[in-house]
């Protein structure tokens, strides 16, 4: 039998020798023979690289995620952060891009990236997201560095940069200043790169502004031939030949320019104004018509006119009248443009090796029964695109991403075609071959390269070959993505580049695992613990005992609570129970069929029975003599994954279920135990309850608008601008495409300011008749639909309205009548109550232990979520008017995610409104549901809905944690989710174990054990830590904890910070505090130096709320 540790070393030495290939095959035999191949830290960094060369970005954040989740302390883990930096920064997630980005420069050790090139890309970041100060900040620390400690490529980047910046943002001074930085800038980066292209297209397009055309032409004739043809540098060029009044060159230029990206709206725009100009409507329309389609995401008025304008223009005259006396070809005949054979061959051979590289990659997928997704490529940012517009004197302002780095394939593409572009400098437009007319307007797939010399000698090479996109595709495959440019324009023996010299080091298995080692035994403690007592914050909500609310589940046996010497209960070392069985006992002891139990509640092997104290010293022993069984670390569980996609095809009938629903006669049946099972039961992901307010006489007035007004008129309303549209449908902004992504704009605004716009918007459809609470929205998107009222085309058109979201209702004091009337609900919906783990957490999470309000006007969405840490949630609709909603049950979240994915969403942390068909179409089972006034939606543990308003209301909410073994089981699980995405869990679960450990009696031996393992694994984290900076002679200076006191995050990777803090003074506010947790400490200093370490617990409490934290058998609850 093969031994599968030597294909993963096979797959080490091949990487070292840049081998690719041969590393990814060897890597992916090793995946497929060693199930636990998570386990192999250097494994998980080799082919994260891997997959990073052959640009397959999602796979490699997938390993890289894996690697950070079990080992964030890892020796290599900045190169990890800026690789993800750099997929992050390609896939357009700009946020996480910036995070990890952050954390590779924050990072003292040294990586494949320079730190002046980190910054560089932060810089970039911020440039991009709009942040020009802060950009600026990163940039100017960059030119302020000595000039030997930055590369010369990073530095005329920077300049470049600078230069532009100054160039085109406005509130950086007055113009003659900023264009004489500017220029000083842009020259002298030439002066250090004079072969950058890019840096040669921005003086281009500086002398364009300042109206000296002779130097504009040099600089872009510079550009193109310094660089890749470049859309952008085309379009400029398009623009200048235009003022020149040479309509037959400029018409060559963009015609290059939309051949090289066939969604560059400005050259198709500036296309259009040319024709325009020169009295060729048909041929303007159908550039306008690109140029709208390539806008989808942005609404433009005057586009939209102007179409109108020359569609009515068009269609009152006849062909030969408006054909008569042109100047330039038509449009169907410009595109057909020459090209270069030889070029069109060179793609083919690049497309051939392409292949081989997707065939390679879909091993690995199959092993992961996933479908299979496509090879990711680089993906270019859109970020400062505008108008070329000649008339307005305007030039064009780049797409850009002028930094970006490109797979390398695409750097051998763009420098075979460098290579192969004649050098020419002759007076006339050389046509070669012609491509595949353009046919009635329509784009075809571009599958050839033409060359075109211009007037003024200028010679584009433009690479339309089909084979050119997917280069610049993302996941989905589509073709419609923007061409990229070189990132840093990187020469080919930078660190950036694939051929990386420092990958040397950085991916030595032999290194790697000799300092993975080194960390282990370094992990490894001896004695020591601080003794001192603490009394139990006081809860803020919650009574102490169980009560008689019922809600713990009946025992059906209790556990033994005898406590023994270490020997007698854990006998020897083989008494432990083997790897293998403790695998199989977490799908065991989970609650949730299929599903094991989340990393931070598998069994470490110890029994619950021993002390804490002989828990310890267990612990102690086991990694002392290096016979620790593994999972004994937390991070030594296989990281958590998201639930497999389900095999059987749901009938067409089951994919839309009828919500449960539940009419309410008595206050008897209001709080009857059947009821509360029924809304519990896993089997039920929703339930409607109706008459609930009329049973238990529930003023809900009190949550009116009129009521709000007079009791907290200035209260704070986040309010969020929407388009109002079809419920089922979700467009993007231009109307043209369904999308899953959901966008809205966020301001804010005061109850009674809300109050006002929704009286008015009432008033308002009053008058035009509309019908306020039944049809509006809820339809399809016919032309007959309010929400697409001028839908007689494809292009919809949709109303923007505010939705009031998000208001505050925690204060008892401003909210005390709402507050109270509220304590009326049975005990499963209220608020606080002893069964409701969020009565625990001892401090407020507004929106969860707090009620929050929404004030709607018909289309206020709510966008696709899970609740928080998979809580279960109450909503209550106060009307007048009804909300519509729709639910997934929480086992189908996976595939919600995957589908968020392939839209390039992130789940968690973005906004989406999924299609419909589309999850019929993944086979989704959707409740879709009317909420009445009155009504009170139940939400069970981690539904995924959305919600839209049909009419005018309010609606109050809040959540709610049964504590039950399956609820604290879903919110493990997500808590874990949550830190292997990176994404901060607001509710600290593990304080929360420890304090309801304290607070509540559990009679559920499931629940119980969950939360015991839960406490043994962050009880010996603890002292394992503490042994560890007790060896290392760190004090840990007492901190306590003070009442209502909210949990701490570590600054860096945001997960919750128990008991131990590592705190140390930002650099740029000495007066602020940052806290850390101990890896990330460590990643920043290895010897915590300028770190202080404080504890919040003694170890001998912990020890002793441990001890005292037993099962409680049914009949002693209740008594
Ligand atoms: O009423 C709303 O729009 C909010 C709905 C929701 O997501 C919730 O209550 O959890």
């Amino acid at each position: 039998k093969a031994n599968p540790d030597l294909y993963c070393k096979l797959g080490h030495l091949h990487l070292l020798s840049e081998d690719y290939h041969k590393s990814l095959s060897a890597y992916n035999k090793y995946h497929l023979l060693e199930s636990e191949y998570w386990k192999d830290y250097p494994f998980l960094f080799g082919l994260g690289i891997v997959y990073y060369h052959f640009s397959a970005y999602s796979w490699t954040v997938k390993l890289f995620q894996q690697l950070l989740y079990n080992e964030p302390s890892f020796c290599k883990i900045n190169e990890v952060h800026c690789r993800l930096g750099l997929v992050f920064k390609v896939t357009s997630n700009l946020e996480s891009a910036v995070k990890h980005f952050k954390r590779a420069l924050a990072d003292p050790r040294s990586c494949s990236i320079s730190k002046p090139e980190i910054r560089f890309h932060l810089g970039h970041l911020y440039e991009i997201q709009g942040k020009y100060v802060a950009a600026r900040g990163e940039y100017e620390q960059i030119i302020a560095l000595p000039a030997t400690q930055v590369k010369s490529f990073v530095q005329a980047n920077t300049l470049r940069q600078l230069g532009w910046i100054h160039h085109t943002v406005e509130s950086f001074g007055d113009a003659a200043s900023r264009s004489a930085t500017a220029l000083q800038f842009l020259q002298r980066s030439i002066e250090i790169d004079r072969n950058n292209g890019q840096t040669w297209y921005f003086l281009g397009r500086y002398y364009s502004s300042m109206g000296k055309v002779h130097d504009a032409f040099v600089s872009y004739r510079q550009s193109i031939d310094k660089s890749e043809a470049s859309a952008d540098t085309w379009c400029s060029i398009g623009v200048l030949y235009q003022e020149q009044n040479q309509p037959m060159d400029a018409l060559q230029a963009y015609i290059c320019a939309v051949q090289l990206d066939r969604n560059h709206e400005a050259a198709w725009r500036d296309l259009a104004i040319l024709y325009e100009a020169c009295q060729q409507p048909r041929d303007a329309l159908v550039c306008y018509l690109n140029a709208k389609h390539c806008a989808q995401n942005t609404k433009d008025e005057d586009l939209s006119r102007r179409i109108k304008l020359l569609q009515e223009q068009v269609g009152s005259s006849p062909n030969e009248h408006l054909n008569k006396g042109h100047i330039l070809p038509c449009i169907e005949d410009a595109w057909t443009l020459p090209i270069p054979a030889e070029l069109t061959q060179r793609q083919s051979a690049f497309n051939i090796k392409k292949l081989v590289i997707c065939l390679y990659i879909s091993s690995f997928e199959n092993k992961q029964h996933r479908s299979v997704s496509k090879v990711v490529y680089v993906r270019c940012f859109e970020t400062q695109k505008k108008y070329c517009n000649p008339s307005s004197s305007k030039p064009p302002t780049q797409s850009i991403d002028p930094y970006f780095q490109p797979a390398d394939g695409a750097r051998e593409v763009g420098a075979q075609l460098r290579h192969h572009v004649p050098a020419s400098s002759g007076e006339c437009m050389c046509c070669v071959m012609a491509v595949s007319p353009m046919v009635n307007g329509i784009i075809p797939s571009p599958t050839t390269v033409s060359a075109v010399v211009t007037t003024q000698g200028i010679v584009c090479s433009t690479p339309s070959g089909k084979e050119r996109y997917p280069m610049n595709s993302i996941v989905n495959g589509t073709m419609d993505n923007h061409l990229y440019n070189s990132v840093m324009d990187t020469p080919q023996d930078t660190p950036s580049s694939d051929v990386n010299p420092s990958l040397h080091t950085t991916t030595n298995p032999y290194q790697l695992q000799t300092k993975l080692t080194n960390h282990m035994h370094h992990h490894g403690g001896t004695n020591g613990s601080i003794v001192s007592i603490k009394p139990s914050p006081p809860l803020s909500h919650a009574s102490r005992s169980s009560g008689a609310d019922g809600v713990l589940s009946p025992t059906s046996a209790s556990l033994d609570q005898r406590q023994s010497p270490i020997k007698e209960k854990l006998g020897e070392k083989e008494d432990l129970l083997s790897e293998d069985k403790y695998l199989k006992q977490s799908y065991e002891l989970s609650v949730i069929p299929h599903r094991p139990l989340p990393p931070l509640l598998q069994p470490i092997g110890i029994p619950f029975t021993l002390p804490a104290r002989d828990v310890i010293q267990t612990c102690r022993k086991l990694m002392c003599n290096g016979s620790s069984p593994k999972h004994l670390h937390l991070d030594k569980c296989p990281p958590p994954s998201k639930p497999p996609s389900r095999k059987q095809t749901l009938p067409k009938e089951e994919l839309s279920p009828p919500a449960p629903t539940i009419y309410l006669e008595s206050k008897k049946e209001a709080m009857s135990r059947a009821l509360a099972d029924f809304c519990t039961n896993p089997q039920n992901p929703v339930t409607v309850i109706r008459g609930l307010a009329a049973a238990l006489k529930l003023d809900l007035g009190l949550f009116s608008t009129k009521t709000l007004v007079e009791s907290n008129p200035q209260c704070t309303v986040e309010v969020r601008t929407q388009a109002q549209q079809p419920s089922e449908e979700n467009w993007d902004s231009n109307g043209t495409n369904k999308v899953w992504l959901c966008e809205s704009s966020r301001s804010y605004s005061s109850i009674a300011k809300y109050a006002q716009y929704q009286a008015m918007t009432f008033q308002e459809s009053m008058k035009v008749g509309m019908n306020r609470n039944s049809g509006v929205c809820r339809g399809t998107s016919d032309a007959s639909d309010p929400c697409s009222s001028k839908s007689t085309s494809k292009r919809k058109t949709f109303k923007t309205i505010k939705f009031g979201t998000n208001i505050d209702l925690s204060d008892e004091k401003k909210w005390k009548l709402q507050l109270q009337e509220l304590s009326k609900l049975p005990w499963l919906f209220r608020l606080v109550s002893a069964g409701n783990m969020l009565s625990h957490v001892g401090h407020s999470i507004l929106g969860m232990n707090t009620i929050q309000l929404y004030m709607k006007v018909p289309g206020s969405r709510t966008p696709g979520h899970q609740e928080n840490n998979n809580y279960s949630a109450i909503n209550i609709n106060i009307g007048p008017g009804d909300c519509e909603w729709f639910a997934v049950p929480e086992e189908y979240w996976g595939e919600i995610c995957n589908l968020c994915e392939k839209h390039n969403i992130n789940y968690l942390s973005g906004s989406w409104w999924p299609v419909l068909e589309d999850l019929y179409h993944a086979n989704i089972p959707v409740y879709r549901f009317i909420q009445k006034p009155g009504d009170l939606v139940w939400l069970n543990a981690g539904t995924v809905h959305w919600v839209q308003a049909v009419g005018w209301c309010n609606n109050i909410a809040w959540n709610v944690g049964l504590v039950s073994p399956h609820q604290y089981q879903m919110t493990v699980e997500r808590y874990e989710w949550n830190k292997f995405c990176g994404y901060k869990s607001i509710v600290p679960i593990v304080q929360l174990t420890w304090n309801m450990a304290q607070h509540v009696r559990i009679t559920n031996p499931k629940l119980f054990n969950m939360m015991k393992t839960c406490m043994m694994r962050s009880l010996w984290q603890c002292q394992q830590m503490l042994d560890n900076l007790k060896k290392n002679n760190i004090d840990v200076i007492w901190h306590g904890r003070t009442d209502e006191e909210h949990s701490h995050y570590c600054e860096t990777c945001e997960v919750e910070l128990f008991n131990l803090l590592f705190v140390r003074r930002s650099e740029s506010n000495l007066q602020t505090h940052l806290v850390h947790c101990l890896n990330c400490a460590r990643n920043l200093n290895p010897d915590l130096e300028n770190f202080v370490v404080l504890n919040q617990y003694h170890t001998d409490e912990l020890m002793r709320i441990y001890d005292s934290f037993t099962l409680v058998s049914r009949i002693l609850s209740i008594s």
